[in-house]
């Protein structure tokens, strides 16, 4: 649309991007080089598919352009899909509606959010995990992945899981109230990165839906890590972890040989895979690259469970959860394998499964592939009927440089992200497989469209379910470089939202993200069930009646309990002693959908909101005398500057 012109509808200036996305490539490719990856990529470079493929898209190209206003979301109009998006370490997980792009929530998760109150009042702090003096035990976090609970290999708008890849923990947010719920901390891991809950029950296939949801650790660590071979990283290793959906608990681990990167699961409940880019078990960058192919892991939850069973576990430190061993020594006859290690090209990234079921894809990463691994194949190894692990690879197309993570339409074809090449290519498994098996005349790569810049994930709609539509695609971008206008150093990212339903995929538009995003998912709006009030008997310390505003002292332990009403809180005044312990509980009796109310206490660092028939309470040290203003936060009512209370701490 905008491709012979220098100014676009605004009469704003367009910058070349292409000669940009080239210089970008380049400074890519040197940066990469310069850490040692000179030869990886000379070799993509020769190899690169560039003779077979076809002609670059131009994402300008006019007859396929998006006409104005065609993906608008007017005023007052609602979106046809949610993205739950995970945030990086930025510790929360985001909703937006699509197409508009627009936000629709932050859910803070690892990390304090003062809007909501999270980190500050005690159920947050509760589930957030404190230390023993009641300060919070972590504030940071990293969120990469966010994948939904399945009921019939789709989403059933129950639960959202999402890792922390730096303090090794896995959270649950309930999907009702899009509030994390549970947060739970796996021993004896480090860079929990890849997560997948299962879609049925491996044993039990009457139960379809989640049961599971499983870990990978990307970094190899001291077991258990208390001190001990801290200076001999040759006897560090790391451990696949299955968490019970619904308690939340540690179910069992399994110690690998390499490291896990990405994680997914097959429909059957059957096999988790995870990628692995170190098998070499190095612990130098150049020793994490000396193997020529590293692998994708396949673990047999069923026999996994029953080796726990059979007590062929053991524990590590003080854990108490059930260890297996799925190292290569341990699982030599396929028969009675744990897992199968299936040799992938060196250094691959993300792993993700078709929505029929059918293929598992590794991204290439350093090797410009991606390896079509067939789920029947992996099952047929472990049954003792495919000798090497490597004959369940059923393709391995060429499709550009830096393969990061690829997505489904449901009508055969997959989109990966190309990291180096800044683009989105699309190729359809169908033709790969034919290529694999020999046929020259097949070109699996279908299409190509230039990204802005370097995208990490990319994702489709309901494309990791069976009900993938095949409709849109986002591009998550790590650079955006000259996409918003420069806002200092740190520049806001893209989201670039591609229309996928035809055969040339077409650029619908740029949302920005603060950094930074990595996976998320694409969800029917119909799937999602939400509650806009809450029931005041789920929270057990509701203040049920206006009457039974108060204040309880016992010893220096003060207790406050407050309801809110619009414009008011329950008490006028609130009056404790300096040195007192103040519990301050607060439930707020409006039952108008959006009448949330604020309670903040001035020079107190006390601040979250209250969401109608909701309760949240708040302890603190009256360490300071005086009197002090606790206002409502949160506009609420023509009278919200007047909905206040005093605090009066006497010497
Ligand atoms: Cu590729 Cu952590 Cu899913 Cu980032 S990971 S992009
Ligand atoms: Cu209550 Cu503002
Ligand atoms: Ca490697």
């Amino acid at each position: 649309m905008m491709d012979h012109k220098e100014t676009d509808i605004s009469g704003t200036p367009v910058l070349p991007d292409q000669g940009r996305r080239n210089f970008l490539e380049t400074t890519a490719k040197a940066t990469l080089a310069g850490a040692g990856l000179a030869m990886g990529l000379a070799a993509c470079k020769s190899d690169k598919p560039a003779a077979t493929a076809p002609a670059k898209a131009a994402e300008g190209d006019g007859a396929r352009a998006v006409a104005p206003g065609e993906f608008d979301v007017h005023p007052g109009k609602l979106d046809s899909y949610y993205i739950f998006s995970s945030a990086g370490h930025n510790g929360e997980v985001r909703i937006y509606g699509l197409p508009s792009g627009r936000t629709l929530k932050r859910i803070p998760v690892f990390n304090l959010d003062p809007m909501v109150g999270w980190g500050i009042t005690n159920e947050s702090k509760k589930i957030m995990g404190t230390k023993p003096d009641g300060t919070l035990k972590y504030t940071t976090g990293d969120t990469h992945h966010v994948h939904g609970s399945y009921t019939d290999g789709t989403y059933d708008s129950k639960y959202l899981w999402t890792n922390d890849k730096l303090n090794g923990r896995i959270a649950r947010i309930r999907m009702d109230r899009m509030e994390c719920d549970a947060i739970t901390e796996i021993p004896n891991v480090q860079g929990f990165h890849g997560i997948f809950p299962d879609k049925r029950d491996p044993v039990d296939s009457n139960i379809n839906h989640t049961t599971r949801v499983f870990c990978g650790a990307e970094f190899h660590s001291p077991q258990p890590n208390d001190g001990r071979d801290v200076n001999d990283p040759t006897k560090w290793f790391a451990l696949f972890t299955c968490v019970d959906a619904e308690s939340m608990d540690v179910r069992w681990q399994v110690k690998v040989d390499g490291n896990m990167d990405l994680v997914a699961t097959s429909y059957d409940g059957k096999l988790a895979a995870t990628n692995q880019y170190n098998t070499e078990n190095g612990y130098l960058l150049a020793d994490m690259m000396s193997a020529e192919r590293d692998a994708c892991v396949f673990f047999n939850i069923e026999r996994v469970e029953a080796a726990i069973k059979a007590g062929k576990s053991f524990t590590i430190g003080d854990s108490k959860v059930p260890v297996v061993d799925g190292t290569h020594a341990a699982n030599q006859d396929p028969k009675t394998a744990l897992t199968c290690y299936v040799p992938v090209p060196k250094n691959p990234h993300g792993v993700n499964l078709s929505p029929d079921g059918k293929y598992f894809v590794c991204s290439g990463k350093l090797s410009p592939t991606a390896t079509v691994i067939a789920t029947e194949l992996v099952h047929k190894w472990f049954a003792g009927e495919l000798k090497d692990p490597r004959d369940a690879v059923v393709a391995e197309p060429e499709i550009g440089l830096g393969p990061l993570h690829t997505a489904f339409d449901g009508r055969g074809n997959a989109y990966t992200s190309l990291f180096l090449d800044s683009q989105i290519v699309k190729w359809n498994v169908e033709k790969a497989i034919a290529q694999y098996k020999g046929d020259k005349s097949v070109q699996p790569v279908v299409d190509r469209i230039d990204v802005h810049y370097q995208p990490g994930h990319t994702y489709a709609s309901m494309g990791e379910t069976k009900e993938a539509d095949g409709k849109f695609l986002n591009a998550g971008n790590k650079f955006s470089k000259d996409r918003f206008l420069p806002v200092g150093p740190l520049h806001v990212e893209t989201e670039q939202l591609i229309d996928i339903t035809g055969d040339k995929m077409r650029l619908i538009h740029d949302h920005t993200a603060y950094p930074e995003p990595h996976d998320a998912i694409i969800v029917r709006a119909d799937v999602v069930k939400t509650k806009q009030v809450s029931d005041m008997n789920d929270f057990p310390n509701a203040v049920k009646s206006m009457d039974d505003n108060r204040v309880e002292r016992h010893g220096n332990k003060v207790f406050v309990y407050m309801t809110s009403q619009a414009p008011n809180y329950g008490l006028a005044e609130i009056k404790v002693k300096h040195g007192d312990e103040v519990t301050i509980t607060v439930t707020n009796h409006d039952k108008v959908e959006d009448l949330t109310h604020g309670f903040g206490i001035e020079k107190y660092n006390v601040n979250f909101i209250i969401n109608p028939q909701e309760t949240h309470s708040v302890t603190f040290k009256a360490d300071k005398p005086g009197a002090f203003w606790i206002y409502c936060t949160h506009f609420c009512h023509a009278l919200h500057l007047e909905m206040r209370s005093r605090f009066i701490v006497e010497k």
